[in-house]
């Protein structure tokens, strides 16, 4: 049975790719598993029908027969592990992928997420400017160690997971920071994720929908 996912109407993020159901399209692309996409409006979002998919009532979801996901992380994890091609067998290659996914969600996600806020909702607080530098040393914190481990390797872990799945969508909401420059073979490793024929599918899919909406005003 064909799967359904919900992704923004109108994606606030300029169909560049940022919002989080772009990481289970990208996940859905790696494994070939063909799946449509039913778009919400914010107000849907909140609506109750949604909220019985999503108790916090926001995208994505993922639906498919009698199961319904929510929480991008655990749906790539419901992926990869159904599918063959984003966790290795090898049990404990398999482990040490999904501790890749947790750090990257637990981990690394959270001071990038802060920033993205802090720049999005702080700005015209009289304490900005003084906090903006704290929250940077925060992500760079993050950044200095992943880069060492990373070295000159493509993949955090030998071969492509979905550890990486997830860092690279994670480090890729950096990228207007300018943070990223900073560590070229994390710049690379994302470039690297970004030239994935999946990503690229998942990426024109989800841009799609923001051209369709942009052209319609
Ligand atoms: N932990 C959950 C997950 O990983 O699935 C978080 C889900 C989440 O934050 N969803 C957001 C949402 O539905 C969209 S992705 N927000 C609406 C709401 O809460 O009412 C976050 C996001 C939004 C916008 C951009 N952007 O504009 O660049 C990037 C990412």
């Amino acid at each position: 049975m064909t799967p359904t996912i919900t992704a923004f109407e109108r994606s606030p993020d300029g169909g560049r790719g940022l919002a989080r159901d772009m990481r289970v399209r990208w996940a859905l692309e790696e494994v070939r598993q063909p799946y449509e996409v039913r778009l919400l409006s914010f107000a849907a979002l909140k609506a109750p029908e949604h909220r019985a998919l999503h108790p916090f009532g926001q995208i994505p979801t993922y639906q498919q027969g009698d199961l319904a996901l929510f929480e991008s992380g655990a749906i790539v994890l419901h992926l990869a592990e159904n599918h063959a091609g984003l966790l290795p067998r090898d049990p404990s290659a398999r482990a040490r992928a999904i501790t890749w996914m947790f750090a990257a969600l637990n981990t690394v996600e959270p001071p990038i997420l802060e920033l993205s806020n802090a720049k999005l909702l702080e700005q015209d607080q009289s304490w900005y400017t003084e906090r903006l530098p704290v929250v940077r040393a925060r992500v760079q914190a993050r950044l200095e160690p992943l880069a060492v481990h990373l070295g000159q390797a493509d993949w955090l872990d030998n071969t492509f997971s979905a550890g990486d799945l997830l860092m690279i969508s994670v480090l890729l909401r950096l990228r207007p920071s300018g943070m990223l420059e900073a560590f070229p073979n994390l710049a690379a490793y994302v470039a690297r994720g970004e030239a994935r024929p999946a990503y690229r599918r998942a990426f024109e899919a989800q841009r799609a929908v923001f051209l369709a909406n942009h052209t319609r005003d």
